[in-house]
């Protein structure tokens, strides 16, 4: 039974916010509507909520968070993000257009089975919850499971490292569901993107070469302006730039397999903030965190929806 309310400024457990999904679309059915994209390796179902009005031949955005367990933050936006949408719409005008043109795909916990880990067990645990065979090692590192040049850079094929990148691509229940839900809707998605903590970057592709993607001066000059909306509001840094050459070398991970599928307005956000709490981010940041990180998704959805 839950024990505590759910709430947008603190940190809510597995129970509260798989009860949260069920509520919000209830409450706002005209707005949200509620699937289940598959189960978890422990079984627990994965939540996605479907947020616009509904018309015929929509483009989509997907967004995603926690990928990994610890960083509570991520987990929070794509909550504060679901509550801003049903809460300002038809009265922020920005928000009433992009509802009514795009259709958002928010997975507000990808990792459940580690997120509950980090409630239960390690605060600081990263990976998955599955059995390695051969291994007394538990969890892949589903940022590192998507076949964009797996395991070939900065990613570990020793099963007890925090980057293991899993016995084969999309090995991971949640990383399969998850990709195959993106399949399924190709034709639609327009943008992917998936919220991480922490060091106030906005990456782009590619993190698994230092190629760069066909778009990648257009992607530069989105993840600018975004970068700069979200500073407007208290004034936080943000870098940005390609992964590989911003934050470092990494094969595997999910924006650049989204765009290779064809997605090309693909980005990973790391929350904030640069170090001092780390993952750790208190629950007085969330609102701060939140507000600004929703004035960079609007942007980049705007962009997308006028393009
Ligand atoms: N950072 C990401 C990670 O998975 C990243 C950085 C982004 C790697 C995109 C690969 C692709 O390591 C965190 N904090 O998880
Ligand atoms: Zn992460």
């Amino acid at each position: 039974a839950r024990t505590t309310g759910h709430g947008y400024e603190k940190y809510n457990n597995w129970e509260t916010i798989a009860a949260w999904t069920a509520d919000i679309a209830a409450q706002n059915p005209d707005l949200v509507s509620r699937s289940v994209i598959g189960k978890t390796h422990e079984g627990r179902p994965m939540y996605l909520l479907k947020i616009g009005k509904s018309h015929p031949n929509k483009k989509a955005i997907f967004m995603d968070c926690g990928f990994h367990a610890r960083e509570w933050i991520s987990p929070a936006f794509c909550q504060w993000f679901v509550k801003e949408a049903v809460e300002t719409y038809g009265k922020d005008t920005v928000m009433t257009t992009l509802l009514n043109s795009l259709d958002f795909y928010v997975l507000p916990v990808v990792n459940i089975d580690g997120y509950v880990y980090t409630w239960t067990n390690n605060r600081m645990w990263r990976k998955t919850r599955s059995k390695n065979a051969g291994s007394l090692c538990t969890g892949t590192d589903p940022n590192r499971n998507f076949n964009a040049g797996w395991c070939t850079l900065g990613a570990s094929k020793n099963p007890c490292d925090a980057t293991y990148c899993g016995s084969a691509p999309e090995s991971e229940k949640e990383t399969k569901a998850l990709a195959d839900f993106i399949r399924e809707h190709l034709s639609t998605i327009k943008a992917y993107l998936t919220i991480h903590s922490y060091s106030q970057l906005l990456l782009f592709p590619y993190s698994y070469t230092y190629k760069l993607p066909s778009n990648s001066e257009e992607l530069n000059s989105i993840a600018h302006a975004a970068s700069k909306q979200l500073a407007s509001l208290y004034n936080t840094k943000y870098t940005y730039g390609p992964g590989a050459t911003t934050i470092y070398p990494a094969a595997g991970g999910s924006d650049d397999w989204a765009y290779d599928q064809g997605i090309k307005y693909s980005f990973t956000f790391e929350l904030r903030d640069t170090g001092r709490h780390g993952f750790i981010l208190p629950e007085s940041q969330i609102k701060p965190t939140c507000e600004e990180t929703l004035l960079a998704v609007k942007y980049i959805a705007n962009y997308v929806l006028e393009h």
